[in-house]
């Protein structure tokens, strides 16, 4: 009898036809984000999961759905999953790095380019039939070439960008990082690993790619704007919460700093009233990796995850493998 899944979300047609092929599917044909009530409802009897950053997977859903064994998060961040909690319950937990890598990095260089050179709010001046004369002041923003781009979590998609800055922009690359990287990866960037505070003084454009954690939790708050360079962009494809939003929207209205962007908001897709009014901030709805390849790739990898994960494979891309072995 083939395994029972649940596809939480709508993904691209041939992702749910190639499950279909394989397992008992579910699918969630309207997209309507399920309450924690309805999810746990609905993986009743189910052993697989294909999930999205919208699912909650933690200690009282694992508790109420003892059949789940895996659930694979078509997202590489997994801050919606309770990874101690599925390791209890033998939950094999998956998510997709790698795929969205570059085209995240490139969403990160547009806003971070964006913010600087004061997009959104030029083209809001042009719609709104405000152009009436050239002048040499005009919307002046603040330079990307040259200038120090300062990363503040350099994982595979900090590095990306990284790269970007440092080879397409002539950029100095400054990061922080719990961990330094291994030279050989800084010198060829030529970047420099720095403390916190040390970034956020010298960067010029600030883009954060932490994971979200409670420890990453308003990482950039008030103290932290306060340091920022009053030239200074910050632009957030991180998660929500990783900034103090509120904190921000102060900083922007009262010029602190010059502009930000971000794609990512504490509570989303509500956003914060202040960020709607303050108008050196660009705002775009998390969708940092939405091109059409790389959300094919996303969900094709959390369906290898799910494939290998019930049919007895190696699932390519575990978060807690190793944890679920040490339990035996
Ligand atoms: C996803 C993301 O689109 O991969 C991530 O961590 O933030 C995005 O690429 C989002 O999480 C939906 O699953």
């Amino acid at each position: 009898m083939p395994a029972r899944i649940l596809v939480a979300r709508v993904v691209p047609p041939r992702v749910l036809e190639r499950l279909r092929r394989h397992f008992d599917v579910e699918a969630n044909a309207d997209d309507a984000i399920y309450t924690p009530a309805e999810l746990v409802q609905r993986l009743q009897g189910k052993q697989g999961a294909l999930t999205t950053g919208s699912e909650r997977i933690d200690a009282k859903l694992l508790a109420a759905c003892p059949e789940l064994r895996v659930v694979a998060n078509m997202a590489v961040g997994y801050n919606n999953f309770d990874i101690p909690a599925c390791s209890a319950h033998g939950v094999l937990a998956t998510n997709t790095p790698d795929v969205l890598t570059e085209t995240t990095a490139d969403f990160g260089f547009a806003l971070m380019m964006a913010a600087a050179r004061r997009m959104a709010e030029s083209e809001h001046f042009l719609r709104h039939g405000e152009w009436k004369k050239w002048s040499w002041d005009l919307l002046t923003g603040s330079d990307v070439h040259g200038a120090t781009l300062g990363i503040l979590g350099m994982g595979r998609i900090g590095q990306a960008i990284a790269r970007r800055g440092a080879l397409g922009f002539g950029m100095k690359v400054i990061y922080h990082n719990r961990s330094r990287l291994a030279p050989e990866v800084e010198s060829p960037l030529g970047a420099r690993w720095v403390d916190k505070a040390t970034l956020l003084r010298e960067a010029d454009h600030l883009v954060l790619v932490l994971p979200y954690a409670a420890a990453s939790h308003h990482a950039i708050g008030a103290a932290e704007l306060m340091l920022m360079k009053p030239t200074a962009t910050l632009t957030n494809i991180a998660r929500g919460g990783i900034v103090d939003d509120a904190a921000l929207a102060a900083a922007l209205r009262e010029r602190r700093i010059a502009a930000a962007a971000l794609d990512v908001f504490e509570g989303e897709p509500a956003v914060h009233p202040d960020l709607l009014e303050v108008p050196n901030v660009v705002l775009t709805p998390h969708i940092a990796s939405a091109t059409v390849a790389t959300r094919v790739a996303m969900a094709e990898l959390a369906a290898d995850n799910l494939i290998a994960a019930l049919n007895g494979g190696t699932p390519p891309t575990p978060i807690n493998a190793a944890e679920l072995q040490q339990r035996g």
